[in-house]
C-alpha cells in the first residue's frame, strides 16, 4: 500500500492550498514554488504514486487531468500563447512528490524544453 503524501491533504482540505478547480476525480491548486507566472499542479484524487504505477482503470482520471489543465489554462489567459505540462517520474525525472501530479506551466516564454 503506498504512503500518502502531503497531497492527500490538500485534496481533503486539511491543509491550506490555493485549490482553483476540484471534482470527483482531480483536483488542481497553485504550486507553492511557482517556478512560471502561472505553475499549477493538477493531481488525480487517488493515490498513485509515480506514472510508472498507472493503470488502465486510472485512464479517466489521467484523461480528466488534461481537460482540467486545458480549462485552467484557458482561465489563466495562457493558452493562446501557450504552455508547458509537465509530468516527473522518480529520481532521473526530480520527482519529489509521490503522488502523481501534471504541473501546468505559462505566463512567459519558457524557452526550448531541454535548456
Ligand atoms: P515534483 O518535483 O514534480 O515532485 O514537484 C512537486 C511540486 O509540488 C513542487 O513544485 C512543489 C510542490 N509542492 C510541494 N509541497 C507542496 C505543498 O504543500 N503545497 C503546494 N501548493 N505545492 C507543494
Amino acid at each position: 500500500m503506498a504512503e500518502e503524501t502531503i497531497f492527500s491533504k490538500i485534496i481533503r482540505r486539511e491543509i491550506p492550498a490555493d485549490i482553483l478547480y476540484q471534482d470527483d476525480l482531480v483536483t488542481a491548486f497553485r504550486d507553492i514554488n511557482a517556478r512560471a507566472p502561472t505553475h499549477i499542479l493538477i493531481i488525480p484524487n487517488h493515490l498513485i504514486p509515480t506514472t510508472n504505477d498507472v493503470k488502465a482503470s486510472d485512464e479517466k482520471a489521467l484523461g480528466r487531468m488534461v481537460t482540467v489543465a486545458a480549462k485552467l489554462a484557458e482561465e489563466a489567459g495562457i493558452a493562446e500563447d501557450g504552455y508547458r505540462i509537465i509530468m516527473n517520474c522518480n529520481k532521473h525525472g526530480g520527482q519529489e512528490v509521490f503522488h502523481i501530479h501534471m504541473h501546468l506551466l505559462g505566463g512567459c516564454s519558457l524557452g526550448p524544453m531541454l535548456s
